[in-house]
Order: C-alpha cells, then structure tokens, then sequence
C-alpha cells in the first residue's frame, strides 16, 4: 500500500462541498427574492475528517486504499428545515436536478423508517461533476435533510456516541429515544401552526421589504435634490416605522413612489 497523500485526495472534495453549498445558498436566496417561504433554512457542508474516515473504513473492513471510492459521505451536505413537509420540497428541488449536475444514486428515508437509534433524517447520495486540475472528476456526496429538531437530536446523539466510542450505556439509549420521540412529537406539533407561523413570516418579509424601499425611495428624492421634503421624510418613516402598522408603511411608500414620478426621478 502507497503512502496516500490525504490533503491532497481531499481537495476535490473541498471543491464540490463548496460548489453544492454555493448552490443550494442561492435557492434559498431566490425563494427568500420572491418572499415565498423558503424549505431551506440552512445549509452546511463539510469534508469527512481524515480520522473519521481511517475510523469508519475500519469498521466496515474496507481496506484504506479504497475508502475514497467506496464511502459515500466523503463530501457531505446538511440541509436543515423548518418542518417536515419542507422535507419532501427540498427532496423534489434535488430530484429536478438529477439529470443536471446532482444526478441521484440512492434515496434513504429515515424520516418515515426511523433508524432503532431515533435517528431521523432523508439521505441522498448523489454524483457531482467538477472541474479540478483541468479535469472533469465525478465524486459522490451524500445530502442528509432534516428539521431543526431532528438536527438537533443528531447531534446531541453523535457526540454521546463519539464519547463512548459507539457503546452507549443502556441507560442513555433509552434516554436518547425518549428525546428523539420528544423532537418527533414537537416537529408534529410545529406542523399544526404551520399555516399562523408562515403567515408571521410573510408578514415579516413584507415589513423588512417596505422598510427597504422606503429607505431607497428617500434616498433617491435625496440624491435628485428634493433636500426640502427630507427632515419631513425621516420623521413621517419613523413614526410610521415605529407604530409597526403594514398597511400605514405601504402607503407612505406609495407617497414616496409617486413624487418620485412627478419629480421624474430615477432609480440608483
Ligand atoms: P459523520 O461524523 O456524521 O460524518 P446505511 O445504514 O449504511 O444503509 P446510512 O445511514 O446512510 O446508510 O449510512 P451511515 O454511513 O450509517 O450513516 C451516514 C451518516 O448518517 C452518518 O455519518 C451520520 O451522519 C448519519 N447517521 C446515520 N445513523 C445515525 C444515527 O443513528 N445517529 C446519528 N447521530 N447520525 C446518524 P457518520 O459516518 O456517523 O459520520
């Protein structure tokens, strides 16, 4: 066996965590654009540590040489969602890109067939190409989609398991599931206010997306030379602003726009 030059090896892996990372931030943006609720939450990536990969080749007799080709979840993805019905979009929104660039080799459903652990997730492996030293590599990666709860108990459990090298206690297991049953019952729960918390949250966007126009809006009366309505401007906005009413804050924008049409004044 070849000495393996493992920062090297990884570099790849490096490289198609941050493209997928990259692409995944940009959906979300894009939901987030067009003020709908966005599935994602949250996105993190990472490339298994050299020591965890050593560690699980080792427990699934694979000999080291081959631990990068045979391992799946050398380049990881996490994404992280609200609810569980978010679960199912962001499974949808990868499966759309199947035959683009995340081409899906194997589905594991452990949100409906939980794991004995507790353990809860929706795994996707998928082929990634890139483009690395001028040469196209297909590497595999594995996307693993839960709620914040679910994430929550992962990681709570990985740590306990890291501990005690695999061999929790009878006494922590039974624990750990009574928390797991504890993160699926407050999922469950959270899917009943469902609707009220993506009302506040749409209520939330509009606010934040007024306010940003408002603020434009002044400024370019501003930049246009309107100096006279300016101390006027402010101290309506902050009022208004501080009253917290929609309605009140979409009129005033309203105002803004159209002496920015009778004045004939452009947007920067
Ligand atoms: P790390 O440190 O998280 O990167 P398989 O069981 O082989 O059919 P599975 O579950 O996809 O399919 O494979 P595997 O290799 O057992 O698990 C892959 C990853 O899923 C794990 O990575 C964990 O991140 C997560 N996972 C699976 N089962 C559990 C569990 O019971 N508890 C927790 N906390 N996480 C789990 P690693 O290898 O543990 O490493």
């Amino acid at each position: 066996m070849g000495i393996i030059n493992w920062n090297a090896e990884l570099l790849p892996y490096e490289q198609a965590v941050d493209e997928i990372v990259l692409k995944l931030k940009n959906i979300q943006r894009e939901f987030k654009r067009r003020q709908i609720h966005s599935p994602i939450e949250q996105v993190e990536g990472r490339v298994k540590s050299i020591a965890s990969i050593i560690a699980k080749a080792n427990d699934r007799n694979i000999p080291i040489e081959n631990a990068l080709d045979v391992l799946e979840d050398i380049a990881g993805i996490r994404i992280i969602c609200r609810f569980v019905e978010d679960i199912d979009k962001v499974v949808n929104i990868i499966r759309s890109r199947s035959d683009y660039d995340m081409k899906i080799l194997i589905e594991e459903d452990y949100v409906t067939n939980t794991k004995r652990s507790g353990y809860r997730s929706y795994h996707i492996t998928v082929e990634y190409k890139i483009m690395y030293e001028g040469e196209i590599r297909i590497l595999k990666c594995e996307i693993q989609i839960r709620t914040l709860a679910m994430n929550f108990w992962a990681t709570i459990e990985h740590s306990l398991r890291y501990k005690y090298d695999g061999n929790l206690p009878e006494h922590l297991k039974e624990r750990l599931q009574n928390c797991a049953e504890a993160a699926f019952k407050l999922d469950k729960e959270m899917t009943t206010i469902r609707g009220e918390l993506l009302q506040a949250q749409k209520a939330m966007q509009t606010q934040e997306f007024l306010v940003n126009e408002i603020v434009k809006n002044i400024h370019n009366l501003y930049t246009y030379g309107k100096v006279e309505h300016m101390n006027e401007f402010n101290k309506q906005f902050m009022q208004i602003y501080q009253e917290g009413n929609v309605d009140k804050l979409y009129e005033f924008n309203h105002k803004l726009e159209t002496m920015a049409e009778i004045y004939n004044v452009r947007y920067v």
